[in-house]
């Protein structure tokens, strides 16, 4: 593909990756500008860039500037993101106007995969994605990631969701729309901060050729729509689960009684997590990235050997 979308502003280093079939792994932005307290948040998005480096992929950190969509940031960019107040989350929903109003915005999962796609980056590495939210029911809150990964063709390799959501009914809307969701050595869904949400995953892949094998499977057959690959963090790091639960039941309450609603939902219960926890959630919460950095960058590169 060498015909790139105008409103794409590629990096060069990327742009090369692109055009010589080499493995280039996507990263979000939300994370860094609401996900994360400053300074952890750009020392995590450097850091993650390296990681990528080390195993031989091109990273490219996807966030709106200029009025284009950058895929591929400087670190006087991630700078800018991670310290400035007026950064706009971005899903599906914002990515014309933000980009049309010249506004600087971070990317969530679902607008970090439209970007993805649109530039030919097939693989891309998060925390976690956004799911059903617990009492749906009543608030309609199912995240937009998880219609983009019903459509859009990226595979995205996370720690699995936190239990702000409500996984099983996460599980279901993935198994409705389609999407595939592979075990990195689990049977289990991880939670995020723990290893195990006793929710088995349909399938299990104990290398990252095997990840790239359904990959290049699924390409060949035409399948549309994305693919999960749910990685468990290691063991030393995860958290004890009825500790972390009953901080993000707390959590929960207190969005409900505060009225938070719409976007504000996940940044909110995700910095009153890492108050409560007085940071040792934020820490789980790097190694699960560069975990995950690790594997997203080794499942490209055996995609892009298989591919010569
Ligand atoms: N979950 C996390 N950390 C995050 C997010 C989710 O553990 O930073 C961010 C991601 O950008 C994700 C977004 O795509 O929140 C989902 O937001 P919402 O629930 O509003 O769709
Ligand atoms: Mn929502």
């Amino acid at each position: 593909m060498s015909n790139f979308n105008p409103l794409l502003d590629i990096k060069e280093e990327v742009k090369q990756a692109l055009l010589h079939h080499q493995a280039v792994v996507a990263l979000e932005s939300t994370i860094i500008s609401h996900g994360m307290p400053y300074p952890q948040n750009v020392e995590m998005a450097k850091k993650t860039e390296q990681i990528i480096r080390n195993q031989g992929a091109v990273p490219a950190t996807i966030a709106i500037m200029d009025g284009k969509i950058k895929i591929g940031l400087t670190e006087a960019d991630l700078e800018r993101l991670a310290r400035a107040k007026e950064v706009i989350k971005v899903s599906r929903r914002d990515l014309a106007s933000v980009i049309a109003f010249n506004k600087v915005g971070a990317t969530t999962v679902a607008s970090t995969m439209i970007a993805a796609a649109m530039a030919g980056i097939k693989f891309f590495v998060t925390g976690g994605i956004g799911g059903v939210h617990r009492g749906y029911e009543e608030t309609m809150d199912v995240s937009a990631d998880l219609e983009e990964l019903a459509h859009t063709d990226v595979t995205v390799i996370c720690a699995g969701a936190k239990a702000i959501l409500d996984l099983p009914r996460t599980m279901e809307y993935l198994e409705t729309k389609g999407v595939g969701v592979i075990g990195y050595q689990t049977k289990v869904l991880p939670a995020f901060y723990t290893r195990d949400s006793h929710l088995s995953v349909p399938l299990t892949a104990e290398t990252p050729a095997e990840i790239a094998k359904v990959v290049a499977t699924k390409t060949t057959l035409g399948l549309k729509g994305g693919l999960l690959v749910v990685n468990p963090l290691p063991k030393a790091d995860s958290l004890d689960s009825s500790y972390i639960n009953q901080i993000i039941d707390a959590a929960v309450e207190e969005s409900k009684q505060q009225g938070i609603l719409g976007k504000e939902v996940t940044p909110f219960l995700l910095k009153r997590i890492v108050e409560k926890t007085e940071g040792k959630s934020l820490a789980a919460n790097l190694v699960l990235v560069y975990n995950n950095a690790k594997l997203g960058a080794q499942i490209a590169c055996a995609y892009f050997q298989t591919q010569k």
